[in-house]
């Protein structure tokens, strides 16, 4: 069977409760993911950059300012659960996010950059976080609720799934 092209690392497993240290490794997966898209985009073109990393999907450009678009959101997430009660938070519409022109004329060094800065602040405010601040939840009005400790796990596996779909189209293409 041909691995589907849209799942380079598997679908995001969701677990009912995580260890400490499954929560660290996830911290750890969270604080390499700006460090991992810098060196995934090392020496691409720009038509290399414009090419979709399958048919019919994102250009790799579109793929890396989604990660910091997707990320920007969590870490609103974050802060909106550690302050309000199961607050429901706000889904956004991440097809037109990328279609927005910003994606098309902000150089992905930028979006690099935001990520690196972003991820400062997002690794340095989970790691205070306590037992009981894990097992705080929010409300997404499609999936329902979730842990805390189960939405690290979640954006851990995002930006690697989003890493691994440049990387993977670089090893297929020889790049
Ligand atoms: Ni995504």
């Amino acid at each position: 069977m041909q691995p589907d092209p849209r799942f380079p690392i598997g679908k995001f497993a969701k677990q009912a409760s995580y260890s400490p240290t499954e929560r660290a490794a996830h911290l750890e997966m969270l604080h390499q993911t700006p460090a991992n898209l810098a060196a995934a985009l090392v020496g691409l073109s720009e038509s290399q950059l414009e090419t979709p990393y399958r048919e019919g999907g994102w250009t790799l450009r579109q793929v890396a300012h989604h990660i910091p678009d997707s990320h920007m959101n969590a870490y609103v997430r974050f802060k909106l659960a550690l302050t309000e009660a199961t607050p429901t938070i706000k889904p956004y519409d991440e097809e037109a996010w990328a279609l927005l022109p910003d994606t098309k004329t902000v150089p992905l060094a930028v979006s690099v950059a935001l990520l690196e800065a972003l991820h400062l602040r997002f690794v340095a405010l989970l790691e205070t976080l306590t037992e009981a601040d894990w097992q705080r939840t929010y409300n997404h009005p499609a999936s329902g609720l979730a842990t805390l400790e189960q939405v690290l796990a979640l954006y851990a596996w995002h930006g690697a799934h989003h890493v691994a779909h440049i990387t993977t189209l670089r090893r297929n293409k020889g790049w």
